[in-house]
Parts: structure tokens; C-alpha cells; sequence
């Protein structure tokens, strides 16, 4: 039987992500940032939401992004290369809304990230991630209304779905979809995964393959 077209992308988008994937550069500010030669796909959220996770989970590498249980691990923009040669470039973030950190911390990376992902012409879409276990905050909806005005195409991806019971995981994706139907640049689909288990990974991996080349 032949496959169809969004099993063929599936398909795609599972051996890209099996093949080679290196670390390109980390970028502590604009000025340090590769040149826009690649597609890139962007990882937004609060500190700990599992940006990192994802990123390693998604390309099945266990320490390829740095994670830690301590909020505020990633303190730049971090650059993988997917592909050889590359197809598409994943971009590990800060967290952003990081209360324990020094103010003018916080502050330096939220202009990264927003100077980042309002101004970065290769950026195809941004991931803004949401924890399951405590759905959007404002300082999510800050960020998501910060992409709208930019016209920065977004999903938003529920993360440690392992962490909730699916009654509970049902709830917060409804409420999460409400609310995104407010906003004009986010994605009517919204992912429900878990880093620990691989739930919602093969599906994340075609559509970041889809972004990255429509
Ligand atoms: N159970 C579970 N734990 C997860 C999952 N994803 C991440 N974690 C844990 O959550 C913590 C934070 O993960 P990171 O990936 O470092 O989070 P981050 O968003 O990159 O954090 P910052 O770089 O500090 O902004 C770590 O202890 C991870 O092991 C998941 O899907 N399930
Ligand atoms: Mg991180």
C-alpha cells in the first residue's frame, strides 16, 4: 500500500532527526548569532517548562541541550544544526519569567529573546512551551501577544504531560486552546508531550519538518 502524503513527512521527519545534529554556537547576545542561513525553529518558555528536554528529546540525544532541575539553566541562545548539510536549525532559549534570578539578568535575556525572535527573518516558527501541570500565565501571554504583533507563527506545546492525569491533561489543552484562539499567530494545533516517556514526539518532529520547509 502507498503512503500517504503526511505519512511520507512523518517519515521525513523521523530519519532527519535520527541523522546527524551538532551543536553550531551559543550566542550570549544579538550581535553573536550565526548567520541566517538555515530555517530555524525557536524554544520559548518559562524557566524549567523542559526547553531543553524537548530539544534532546525530539533529536533522541540525551545531552545534546544542557537541562537541569534548577531553573535558569540555558543562559543563551544555543544553535543546533540538524541535518548534514543542515535542513533546519533548532534554538534553545533562555526561560523567560525567572523570578529567582537577578533582575538585570532577567531583564538581559528577555531583550534577547524578544529582540531574537521579533527580528530573525529565517525564524520559521516558534515553540512556546506550557507546562501541563499549570497551563498559561501571563507572562506566557505576554510573550504569545509579543509574537502576535511581530506576526511570528507560534505552536503551543504542553510539556511533562507524564506529570498529570489525562482527565487533568484533557482540561488544561481545552483551556489552553481557548485561549489561543484569541491569538491571531498561534497555531490552531496544540502538542501534548512528555520528554520522559516520547509522547507527542514523532508528531512535534513532522510539524517543526513542515514549518521549517513550507
Ligand atoms: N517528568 C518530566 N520531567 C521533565 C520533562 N521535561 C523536562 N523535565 C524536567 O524538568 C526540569 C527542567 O528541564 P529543562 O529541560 O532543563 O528545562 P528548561 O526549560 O530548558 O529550563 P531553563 O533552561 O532553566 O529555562 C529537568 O529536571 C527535567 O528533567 C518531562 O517531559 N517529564
Ligand atoms: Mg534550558
Amino acid at each position: 500500500m502507498s503512503k500517504t502524503a503526511g505519512e511520507e513527512l512523518t517519515e521525513r521527519a523521523r530519519r532527519l532527526f535520527a541523522g546527524p545534529i551538532e551543536f553550531l554556537k551559543s550566542a550570549p547576545e544579538l550581535k553573536f548569532l550565526p548567520d541566517p542561513d538555515d530555517p530555524e525553529i525557536a524554544f520559548a518558555g518559562r524557566s524549567n517548562v523542559g526547553k531543553s528536554s524537548l530539544l534532546n528529546a525530539l533529536t533522541n540525544r540525551t545531552k545534546l541541550a544542557r537541562t537541569s532541575n534548577t531553573p535558569g539553566r540555558t543562559q543563551e541562545l544555543n544553535f543546533f544544526d540538524v541535518g548534514q548539510p543542515p535542513r533546519i536549525r533548532l534554538v534553545d532559549m533562555p526561560g523567560y519569567g525567572f523570578a529567582e534570578a537577578p533582575k538585570d539578568i532577567v531583564k538581559r535575556w528577555r531583550f534577547l529573546i524578544n529582540d531574537y525572535l521579533r527580528g530573525r527573518s529565517v525564524l520559521k516558527r516558534a515553540l512556546v512551551l506550557i507546562d501541563s501541570r499549570h497551563g498559561l500565565k501571563d507572562v506566557d501571554r505576554d510573550v504569545m501577544q509579543m509574537l502576535d504583533a511581530a506576526a511570528v507563527s507560534y505552536h503551543l506545546v504542553l510539556t511533562k504531560a507524564d506529570k498529570v492525569k489525562p482527565t487533568e491533561l484533557v482540561k488544561t489543552l481545552e483551556m489552553t486552546a481557548t485561549d489561543a484562539a484569541k491569538h491571531p499567530a498561534a497555531h490552531p494545533t496544540i502538542f501534548t508531550t512528555s520528554s520522559e516517556t516520547g509522547s507527542g514526539i514523532a508528531e512535534l518532529r513532522t510539524a517543526i519538518l513542515e514549518a521549517a520547509t513550507t
